[in-house]
């Protein structure tokens, strides 16, 4: 867009920039700053306009784009032309990922390059590596706690074994996903260091009070997000008698985005991971980005507006790089970290869809999709150009995240469903055979969260262990019920490294102190590579790795299961069945029907209730996952418990 007093300013900085970036060719770069720059501009104002340094953070800003477009790679820059020449690239059906910890995956990062085959065999095309910077040696939440962010934790590897991952990757068309952890840094960080010495501009990088006066304040509208092993949201810091905001753990010290600094320095990290070869950028904890007394601080309409902000100036250095939200926040909160225009106020492409992964574990205790129908129903559409990263499980805890009207439309209460669930998961319901813990319980306000692996919250480490048969393949069927959900929902199914195989929980962490008081350790897994070999062998983990791999490379080939918001819903009046349809969005009436059965007794559906749309010939009629024909008589389909179908009526492609 043009607009007289941007352009201007546009101008007046370009002309101010240092020589070295104005002698250079930098064509593709000052078409996608003239693009972008009203928005740039506009939102910088928006975040620092009453600032008297305001124009000299606006060049700086222009500097720092520019700085890492110049050291943007040949190879990179043609990637990011590519990808604006087929913008909807990552909305296919082809791309499925797996996130993992270095060293419980592989030791180290050399170490994931040695099992690419692995995710080849898997059909995984889109790596995340959880944190891997430079972090203290005890404690760092899981790496989450960042003391360097430019430079590779010695523990991982080096940088240059980084970038030849990416390098790697690149050449198996298999996508890096990188995380930046923007809303804060490790008590060990620089920044934290020199404010700790008393320098203001390094305390300006953070909350920091002398009294408890403002922190008092903030006290009163805050939640805790770790109530039991860091209680409050401000620790008090010896060294420099001061309070400092640490919402997360007491070494994270949360970033005060008040100043144009600290964006400035983030966005410069974002675009050098990005260098690196980066092709997708993980946010983490977005929803925290802006602090206001008188709120939760999250979610506010600020963070939003940081975060358009990263997105217009990651589209003019490094327009091929994709964003994804972690917020795990309220159902109607999440969907707006897409941004709620696709051209004037876009955020991140991708979001953690965890309102759908919290649904699929209330489906699956009370053996019916009451809430998950309810849950989905409720969520607002999203974006054209946006998708979900649909996962069962990740490295954090599961946090009942559903909405509470929705529990009630559902035919809940809330309070007492939200316990059976809990109680359900921990093992504490009679008949549960989940092995989950409780995570996060805070006695003020009776929330709780669940932490424990795939495999064990659905009874395989109970069956294991009592070697019941047929409690190991209802547990199987469950975990293949789950990612099949995830496949063919719509968006980017992630697993989680270790599900492929069935693990179980791990308890070793409760002998490390700088993890034993945390029992998301319970489900962050060291991968036995000699075990992974019984995917070969062993009944119970071959069926689920092999089922994994059919299910990917049966999704591969359907454009039905990208993502267009081409999903219908459907009512079947049948309370355990989450059934939905599936559009391909270039090819008329080619349509994937998706039905599951979360009851652990056969369902039946009656296909001519669902109307003209789900009119196929029935005689034809088959399950794309097992090739076989379903059970049916007449229009009447009968779903065994606790599983899937995939049903076309086309013959194979
Ligand atoms: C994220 O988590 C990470 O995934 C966690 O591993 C980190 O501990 C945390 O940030 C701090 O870096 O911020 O937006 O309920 O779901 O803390 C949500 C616990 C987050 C996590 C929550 C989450």
């Amino acid at each position: 867009m043009y607009e007289q007093v941007s352009h201007s300013l546009l101008n007046h900085i370009l002309d101010q920039l240092e020589p070295e970036i104005r002698r250079r060719d930098l064509r593709h770069f000052y078409t996608r700053l003239g693009a972008n720059f009203y928005a740039i501009h506009t939102l910088f104002h928006q975040l620092y306009g009453d600032r008297d340094d305001f124009k000299q953070q606006m060049v700086r800003l222009v500097e720092v784009m520019a700085g890492q477009y110049i050291h943007r790679s040949a190879t990179l820059r043609d990637v990011d032309i590519a990808r604006e020449q087929n913008h909807n690239w990552f909305l296919s059906q082809e791309w499925v990922g797996m996130a993992l910890y270095t060293d419980g995956f592989a030791g180290d990062i050399n170490g994931i390059l040695s099992r690419a085959s692995y995710f080849q065999e898997l059909g995984i095309n889109l790596v995340h590596v959880m944190p891997i910077l430079r972090c203290p040696e005890g404690a760092s939440d899981g790496g989450y706690a960042v003391s360097d962010f430019r430079n590779v934790d010695k523990r991982a590897g080096t940088l240059e074994d980084l970038r030849n991952l990416a390098r790697e990757l690149r050449k198996r068309k298999i996508l890096l996903t990188l995380d930046v952890v923007v809303n804060h840094t490790s008590d060990e960080h620089e920044w934290a260091r020199l404010a700790r010495s008393g320098e203001q501009n390094y305390q300006d990088y953070y909350y920091i009070f002398n009294n408890r006066d403002v922190p008092d304040m903030f006290e009163e509208t805050m939640p805790e997000i770790f109530p039991e092993t860091a209680p409050g949201n401000f620790t008090y810091d010896e060294t420099m008698g001061k309070w400092v905001m640490t919402v997360f753990n007491n070494y994270q010290w949360d970033l005060n985005y008040n100043n144009p600094a600290v964006f400035i320095e983030m966005l410069d990290i974002i675009l050098f991971w990005a260098n690196q070869g980066a092709d997708i950028i993980r946010l983490d904890a977005v929803a925290f980005l802006w602090k206001k007394i008188g709120t939760t601080c999250q979610n506010e309409r600020e963070a939003h507006l940081i975060l358009q902000l990263m997105k217009d100036c990651c589209q003019v250095t490094a327009p091929g790089v994709l964003f994804i939200a972690e917020a795990i926040v309220a159902p109607v909160e999440i969907i707006k970290y897409f941004g709620e225009d696709a051209v004037i106020a876009k955020e991140c492409e991708i979001a953690y869809n965890a309102t759908f992964m919290a649904l699929m574990w209330d489906a699956v205790a009370t053996k019916n999709a009451r809430l998950l129908n309810q849950g989905i129903r409720s969520l607002p559409n999203k974006l054209n150009r946006a998708t979900w990263l649909n996962y069962v499980r990740c490295h954090d805890d599961i946090g009942l995240g559903f909405d509470d009207t929705d529990i009630v439309q559902a035919g809940y209460d809330p309070q007492p469903h939200r316990r059976f669930l809990v109680d359900w998961y921990t093992g504490a319901y009679a008949d549960s055979p989940a092995r989950g813990q409780p995570f996060g319980v805070n006695d003020k306000t009776g929330d709780t969260r669940i932490s424990g692996s795939l495999a064990s919250l659905v009874g395989l480490e109970a069956a294991l262990e009592t070697d019941d048969p047929d409690a190991i393949q209802r547990s199987v069927n469950l975990i293949l019920l789950l990612h099949s959900l995830t496949m063919s929902f719509g968006g980017i199914p992630l697993l989680y490294y270790g599900d492929e195989l069935g693990t179980i929980n791990n308890y070793d962490y409760t002998n490390d102190t700088s993890k034993a008081n945390d029992n998301r350790w319970i489900h962050r897994p060291r991968i036995d590579w000699e075990m992974t070999e019984l995917r070969y062998s062993h009944n119970t983990i071959q069926q689920i790795f092999n089922g994994l791999q059919k299910m990917i490379a049966i999704r591969k080939t359907l454009p039905a299961f990208a993502d267009y918001n081409n999903r219908e819903l459907l009512d079947t009046g049948n309370p355990h069945l989450f059934t939905f349809m599936r559009n391909n969005p270039f090819i008329i009436n080619d349509k994937v029907l998706v039905v599951n059965n979360f009851d652990s007794s056969p369902q039946s559906l009656t296909l001519s209730d669902l109307g003209p749309r789900a009119s196929f010939n029935y005689a034809q009629l088959r399950d794309l996952y097992s090739g076989e024909s379903p059970r049916l008589f007449k229009d009447q389909l009968v779903i065994p418990p606790q599983r899937f179908y995939w049903l076309s009526d086309r013959s194979c492609s």
